[in-house]
């Protein structure tokens, strides 16, 4: 059998290429290539040609190759929606936990036993919802359980969960608000999750509730978020993407203390590669049995 003709470009990752080897792929240029694995960013997307079948995109999100309009209906298309979901999940646990437990707080005011004693909270019985729950919401979902949370998951679908206590549909979310402790938010960034997070639903969420966003930052309007953390009607937010990326050294929301911001390190992209590796071996090998692929995305249903 002829191996399968794949281009990872614009460099030449060495996971990426060891994985491709060893599901029977054989490293070539882009014109003669059957496959693209395209690991950089959308401005130097290239011209593609027409023996190009499919592509594969190396982030889950990929709201800027849409918008650059790259994304078309000749050939298949995959992005990486799930492939990174255990370590997000991780990162969301991590932010959540750091915020109820006042872990930041301690970082910044150091032996301040009485602020921070009193404002430490637990995970344990508390109601955390999910708003978003593709794979991300699976792994987060019993991570959650096991430290003792009541997990709702909201999809657009309703569809199940696994790990989840109870499934919601996003057109759910105002009556969802009031009715839960805490918010981790997993969904793609779309012009129907832009700032759901604004001032009604920050309004709607319970005075101890922690925002947590490990998505997209336009998932979250910022200004309306800063007056929340400063009126005290939520306890806190984590964030690992904001809008933009980062947010300029004078924005207000660095000065919070209450406030946490990781760099958008859920999934690091130093070790991107190495995570998606195998799974572009997966779907080189179904690609080439004629199987269906993973994360199959289009223009119009980009995740
Ligand atoms: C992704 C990300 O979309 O890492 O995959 O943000």
């Amino acid at each position: 059998m002829t191996p399968m003709a794949v281009a990872v470009e614009p460099v030449r990752d060495e996971h990426l290429v060891a994985a491709i080897e060893s599901a029977g792929g054989q490293i070539v240029g882009l014109d003669d290539a059957r496959v693209l694995v395209w690991i950089g960013p959308p401005a130097d997307f290239p011209q593609l040609p027409d023996t190009v079948e499919w592509v594969a995109l190396k982030t889950a999100g990929i709201e800027d190759f849409v918008a650059a309009d790259i994304i078309d209906d000749r050939r298949l298309w995959t992005n990486a929606s799930g492939f990174y979901a255990e370590n997000v999940a991780e990162h969301a646990l991590a932010l959540l936990l750091a915020g109820l437990r006042q872990i930041n707080t301690a970082v910044l005011r150091h032996w301040d036993k009485e602020r921070i004693d009193t404002a430490v909270r637990s995970l344990h019985g508390a109601t955390v919802a999910i708003v978003g729950a593709g794979g991300i919401g699976a792994s987060l979902a019993p991570r959650l359980r096991a430290c003792g949370a009541r997990v709702v998951a909201v999809n657009r679908s309703g569809r199940e969960v696994p790990g989840a206590h109870e499934v919601r549909r996003s057109d759910e979310l105002d009556e969802l608000w009031g009715t839960i402790d805490h918010v981790v938010l997993a969904a793609p960034a779309t012009p129907e999750t832009r700032h759901m997070i604004n001032t009604e639903s920050l309004a709607a969420l319970p005075r101890h509730a922690w925002v947590i966003n490990i998505a997209r930052g336009p998932l979250v309007d910022e200004d309306a978020l800063y007056r929340a953390l400063v009126d005290g009607q939520i306890a806190g937010a984590a964030l690992d993407v904001t809008d933009p990326e980062p947010p300029a050294d004078d924005h207000p929301l660095w000065s919070l203390p209450n406030v946490i911001i990781t760099p958008h390190v859920a999934n690091p992209a130093s070790g991107l590669t190495r995570e998606l590796a195998p799974w572009v071996a997966e779907n080189l090998r179904r690609f080439a049995a004629g199987e269906e692929l993973l994360s199959v995305v289009t223009a119009d249903r980009a995740y």
